[in-house]
């Protein structure tokens, strides 16, 4: 049996559960609220040593990273979402590096957990400079994304979905919480809308947007 420790607001359980969902895993579910500290109480850091989530155990193994997470499960369930062929393969993974190693740094923790979390906010002159600096990178990244998808589409790599779409997705749609504007990159916009008319989305994602209504009830974010 497959187990999954998620909390399913995170941006790395939620491309977890759209994958599992989408290809019909069945998963046992273990539901953790970090906001509520579920991760933090003693014994978690024997399953998960970073206590984050997402933990994948099988039959006594344990695993963590999303990333590692989704190419387990695709690679049990045999999932054209991550294809045999090496080159094909070799493009996933690059793509889903490339979100982990480089857009997230930028664009997850330089430009939107600033607004959100206090604890990644620096003093307000620091972070006004800090933002401006990944504020500039993260778009020189959107750009980038942004043609990759225009020479193919609808998915970063063509006409298929792959893994890289179910992370990247996730990454990306991070920017919603702040009301993030995607208009300077129509290609991004018009793949997370094919992303986000997928049926499993809404689901999947009932726990994100009620935290994004949350946000929003509490008035104006931190600029
Ligand atoms: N590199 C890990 C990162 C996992 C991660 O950052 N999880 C966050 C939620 S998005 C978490 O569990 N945070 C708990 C905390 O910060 O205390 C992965 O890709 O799965």
């Amino acid at each position: 049996m497959l187990k999954l420790y998620f909390d399913p607001v995170t941006t790395t359980s939620r491309p977890v559960m759209l994958f599992a969902t989408d290809e019909g895993i069945a998963l046992e579910l273990v539901h953790l609220d970090i906001s509520a500290g579920d991760h933090l109480v003693p014994g978690f850091e024997q399953i998960s040593p970073n206590r984050f989530v997402p933990v994948l155990e099988h039959d006594g193994f344990r695993l963590s990273e999303c990333s590692a997470i989704l190419k387990y499960l695709a690679e049990l369930h045999y999932s054209a979402a991550y294809p045999g062929d090496p080159k094909a393969r070799a493009r996933v993974n690059q793509w889903m590096d490339w979100f982990i190693g480089l857009f997230s740094k930028d664009y997850n923790y330089g430009c939107i957990y600033p607004r959100l979390l206090p604890a990644y906010r620096l003093s307000e002159a620091a972070e006004a400079e800090r933002r401006a600096w990944h504020m500039a990178s993260a778009a020189r990244r959107l750009s980038i994304l942004d043609r990759q998808i225009a020479e193919g589409g609808p998915f970063i790599l063509g006409p298929e979905i792959t893994l890289a779409d179910y992370l990247g997705a996730s990454f990306v749609t991070l920017g919603d919480l702040v009301e993030f504007d995607l208009s300077p990159w129509p290609h991004v916009r018009r793949w997370i809308a094919t992303m986000k008319a997928r049926p499993s989305w809404d689901e999947v994602h009932a726990g994100f947007y009620g935290w994004h209504a949350a946000i929003r009830a509490q008035g104006p974010l931190a600029a």
